[in-house]
């Protein structure tokens, strides 16, 4: 009902009508006009009420005939990390993580995505904030168009109770020269917005995020992605120091935690800003144009349009998102590169992590042994809400 009170608080006051032939008449005018905004009003407010019950509100948005591609995510529950509750989303129940699967699109394209919630009822239970608020989990997503059905919140009746699915649609719009349309590519991102509370604070601080790319046609494509989450409490996808790298030493795989390329790949980062805080990103021995891919295009025949700068480090808020391909160990080599918030008390508090660049061949030269410079106590985890540092699980 907020949006309804936002109106009537922002229409200016009605000045009383005084004496007079000319000012009856604008009384009377304005009386209409009263009257048509409260029926205007109560028409909003029925199409609200019939918003969460589908009735008014269209199952796709305009351009999306008919999904071209579906796909199934799960919300579930994950092992504690200490004393936090963990959830994750996956296309899989098993493979579920936080950050969640890093989605990808291309404009013009419509994308069902049936969400089904694992997550007990219990645990929702103990996230919660208000014993009023419902139990389910959502997916809200950025940048890409979909109706109020899929906006994935408790006032548009969009979320999943537990046990349940549903089923969201995105269209990634794409750029239209006659209407204007801006187009949907870009770095993005998709998230709950329900748990806990009304805008999935508590879903967000357990872990239920994710990446999204949204591709132009003939964009190039990278070798590999790697979404990248700053937070509250100088966390890189809820975890601090060592624990923000995942890697196997000894023969690591790329994974949503674990950032390794060959030396020649294109590695693209999809970097969010979840929580409270700001936060700037660096990325050691690699640098990007600050354009909407971190690549350069070409003009009138130049390589390159040389009127964009060149950037290793950018400024990212709550809420935020940016993307960016890099040449794996281009003129640099291979090696273990640092990439970390560079607000000086969050790197120091284990707000970094490593990009493992190996050789063509997929080994790590000889001398670089791989530590992490992590301050004492710092190589944990990083929960939303209330947790410290203590149940640090340091690799060996
Ligand atoms: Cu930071």
């Amino acid at each position: 009902m907020s949006a309804w009170r936002l109106r009537e608080d922002d229409a200016p006051a009605e000045p009383t009508p005084t004496a007079g032939p000319e000012r009856r008449r604008s009384g009377a005018r304005r009386l209409l006009v009263v009257a048509a905004t409260v029926a205007l009003t109560l028409v909003g407010a029925g199409g609200l009420a019939a918003a969460r019950t589908g009735v008014f509100s269209a199952e796709r948005p305009d351009g999306c005939a008919k999904p071209d591609r579906s796909t199934q995510l799960y919300a579930v529950e994950l092992p504690k990390d200490g004393t936090q509750i963990r959830l994750g989303y996956g296309t899989t129940p098993q493979n579920a993580s936080y950050p969640g699967p890093t989605i990808e699109m291309t404009e013009g394209e419509c994308l069902a995505i049936t969400l089904t919630n694992m997550v007990p009822a219990a645990t929702l239970e103990q996230l919660r904030t208000d014993p009023a608020h419902p139990l389910g989990v959502s997916l809200h997503v950025h940048g890409v168009k979909y109706t109020q059905l899929s906006d994935g919140t408790v006032q548009s009746g969009s979320f999943v109770p537990p046990g349940q699915s549903r089923t969201y649609t995105w269209y990634a719009q794409p750029r239209n020269n006659r209407t204007g349309a801006l187009g949907t590519a870009g770095y993005w991102w998709y998230h709950d917005h329900v748990v806990g509370g009304p805008h999935g604070t508590q879903g967000l601080g357990a872990g239920l995020f994710g990446g999204l790319v949204v591709r132009r046609p003939g964009d190039p494509k990278p070798d590999r992605t790697y979404t990248v989450v700053f937070g509250d409490r100088q966390s890189i996808n809820l975890r601090r120091g060592a624990a923000t790298d995942t890697c196997d030493q000894q023969n690591p795989q790329p994974g949503p935690t674990c950032l390794v390329a060959r030396k020649g790949e294109q590695v693209e980062f999809v970097v969010v800003g979840i929580g409270n805080d700001m936060h700037t990103f660096h990325l050691h021995g690699h640098s990007w144009a600050d354009t909407r891919t971190g690549l350069l295009g070409k003009s009138n025949g130049q390589p390159f349009v040389d009127d964009t700068k060149i950037i290793d480090n950018k400024p990212l808020g709550p809420g935020d998102s940016f993307g960016f391909q890099v040449t794996a160990g281009d003129s640099v080599g291979p090696g273990h590169w640092m990439l970390h918030c560079h607000m000086q008390f969050h790197s120091d508090g284990g707000m970094s992590t490593m990009l493992h660049v190996l050789d063509e061949s997929g080994a790590m030269p000889p001398g670089h042994d791989h530590s992490h410079p992590t301050a004492a106590g710092t190589a944990g985890t990083a929960g939303a809400a209330g947790t410290d540092g203590a149940t640090a699980r340091r690799r060996s």
